[in-house]
């Protein structure tokens, strides 16, 4: 399954599922003789049991045909980490970063049998600078759906679409790109429709090997708000119109017309405040790993709005399209983040690493910009945000997102505390603290002290958000006296820090560390403090079994929180 709904009726898809050969190889390039396995796509291949600690490079193989001369458009939506394609044994694509998509195009493809080989590495050096030895697991191969799609020689690249709010009415800018891969230059019509309520034409000529930019604006005066009571989507599609009227390509998405903006300490979400209630999510499942079914989003999907949350945030990379589209039909807020995870200024140094993040940064909010349940950017979760050379990237981050899409706020996940030297770069304070796990901080005590780092530091007068919060609990682990590990000791200290957020009312956010447990690496030292190589803060184990501090959060965020949790006073200490 490639998204909730048709991304194209015109153009030609399909999804390129199913079993894929599969060998572990020295390098991208290299063709063995023989093929040991058959995999399935998408699939990480931790999942095979000869394969499950398996670091390096798997080469995945299939053919596919093709039944008349055409152009051909491949779309991989994620391989972890690094990706090398070859169409018949001519590379055609390379891509860095197993979270964001990327395409080739292969022109002219005669009819017949043709081979796809797919060069996954998810191995750690200097040549990979977000993805490393970390608290999270990196999995090797095609984590996301594969998408063959057949293109004329002009087609359209992308379209994004960004509601306005100005006077009372709803408009949309319409950006939209088109592409002429062909000889000879073209003139094309584009018709830009949405549902029913409007289509306007735009003309446009484009020069071969060239893409041409179309802008539009339109005022959508019926448009219904999308909330997260009410999340009213909407269908946009341009149509790309050739000779006699004929409509040679299209390119479907959802949208939805919402507000997001800071206003003070609050954030606003159609002009009444909103708190984010919710949990932040690692893609990870003891089944699948990064590989997550549809049916395994879903239930994910459907466990966090039990427990009564409002927002979840994609920590720390952005997620599956499905995912997203799931929480823009629940209406489910959503806090996207680049990848990175507690990067240090020499890790930030690594000559690979600016580049890198800036194309996941790009990639992210080009892909990912037309969804109403995003409503926070953010960047480089617990990075050097406290020297002066972290401080430079954050702001070129921030800015870089601010030039891509100037609607929604931005932020970053700091552990840095008074230490933090880029709190004025963001619109909105975001900090991490484990009160209660790795210090014995009072966490209301601490939530004050927060503020007045912020304010003292350059976010005076700014929104705030815990970022993070949490306890290890181990499924199962039940101790009379609640000893730390324990599942009671876990609820305790989601206890104690959620009675202190939630009441106090400047906060404009509680993001609970964390949905589920997820594996972690062993490399670095995570295994000293990571029993059985996994984060256990989970409110659920890997399989989605749901631990006790599951409902000490549902307690709180559903507001029954003077139900006390069962032998609290019990704890021996
Ligand atoms: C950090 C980090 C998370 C996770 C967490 C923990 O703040 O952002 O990725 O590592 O702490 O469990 O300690």
């Amino acid at each position: 399954m490639i998204r909730l709904f048709d991304t194209h009726a015109i153009r030609p898809v399909r999804e390129l599922d199913g079993l894929w050969d599969f060998q572990p190889v020295g390098r991208a390039g290299e063709m063995p003789q023989q093929f040991e396995y058959r995999l399935p796509v998408p699939g990480c291949w931790e999942t095979h049991p000869d394969l499950g600690t398996y670091r390096g490079t798997g080469l995945y193989r299939r053919t596919i045909n093709v039944n008349r001369r055409t152009n051909l458009r491949l779309e991989f939506k994620g391989v972890s980490h690094t990706a090398d394609v070859y169409f018949d044994g001519r590379p055609i694509a390379h891509h860095y970063n197993a979270y964001t998509a990327f395409e080739a195009v292969i022109r002219d493809v005669e009819p017949g049998e043709h081979e796809i080989a797919l060069y996954a590495d998810n191995s750690f050096g200097e040549h990979s600078a977000l993805h490393i030895p970390n608290d999270y697991y990196t999995y090797g191969g095609p984590i996301r759906p594969v998408v063959l799609e057949e293109i004329e020689d002009v087609f359209i690249e992308r379209v994004s679409f960004r509601p306005e709010w100005a006077n009372g009415t709803w408009s949309g800018r319409w950006r939209a790109v088109v592409r002429n891969i062909g000889e000879h230059a073209a003139a094309v019509g584009l018709r830009l429709g949405l549902d029913g309520l409007h289509t306007a034409r735009e003309e446009c000529r484009i020069e071969p090997g060239q893409s041409s930019v179309v802008e539009r604006t339109e005022i959508y005066d019926t448009a219904e708000e999308w909330s997260p009571e009410r999340p009213a989507l909407y269908t946009i599609r341009a149509e790309l119109i050739r000779e006699q009227e004929r409509a040679g390509d299209d390119w479907i998405d959802r949208i939805g017309f919402r507000r997001i903006e800071t206003a003070g300490e609050e954030i606003r979400l159609n002009g009444r405040r909103v708190v984010f209630k919710g949990v932040n999510r690692h893609e990870d499942h003891a089944r699948s790993g990064a590989a997550l079914s549809f049916s395994e989003m879903l239930h994910d999907i459907e466990l966090i709005r039990d427990l009564g949350c409002n927002t979840v945030r994609t920590s720390h990379y952005p997620n599956d399209e499905r995912f997203l589209d799931l929480c823009d039909e629940f209406g489910l807020l959503v806090w996207e983040e680049n990848h990175a995870r507690g990067l240090s200024e020499e890790q930030m140094r690594n000559p690979n690493f600016r580049k890198q993040s800036e194309d996941v940064t790009r990639e992210m909010v080009e892909q990912h910009g037309n969804r109403p349940s995003i409503v926070i950017w953010a960047v480089l979760n617990e990075c050097a945000s406290d020297t002066e050379y972290g401080r430079e990237i954050y702001k070129e981050e921030l800015e870089l997102i601010r030039s891509l899409d100037p609607s929604r706020p931005r932020t970053f996940a700091t552990h840095n505390r008074e230490r933090d030297l880029c709190l004025d770069l963001a619109d909105i304070v975001s900090f991490n603290l484990y009160p209660g796990w790795y210090t014995d901080e009072d966490p209301g005590e601490l939530m004050r002290r927060a503020r007045g780092w912020a304010d003292r530091l350059g976010g005076a007068g700014r929104p705030m958000i815990i970022s993070e919060f949490g306890a290890d609990g181990y499924y199962g682990f039940r101790s009379r006296e609640r000893v730390k590990g324990s599942e009671e000791r876990q609820c305790d200290i989601l206890d104690d820090n959620l009675s202190a957020y939630l009441a106090d009312e400047s906060l404009s956010g509680v993001l609970v560390w964390q949905f589920g447990d997820c594996r972690v690496s062993e490399d670095n030292g995570w295994l000293l403090s990571r029993g059985c190589t996994r984060n256990s803060k989970g409110l659920v184990d890997g399989y989605r079994r749901p631990k006790a501090a599951y409902d000490t959060v549902r307690r709180h965020f559903r507001g029954e929180a003077d139900i006390p949790s069962a032998g609290r006073n019990a704890r021996a200490e």
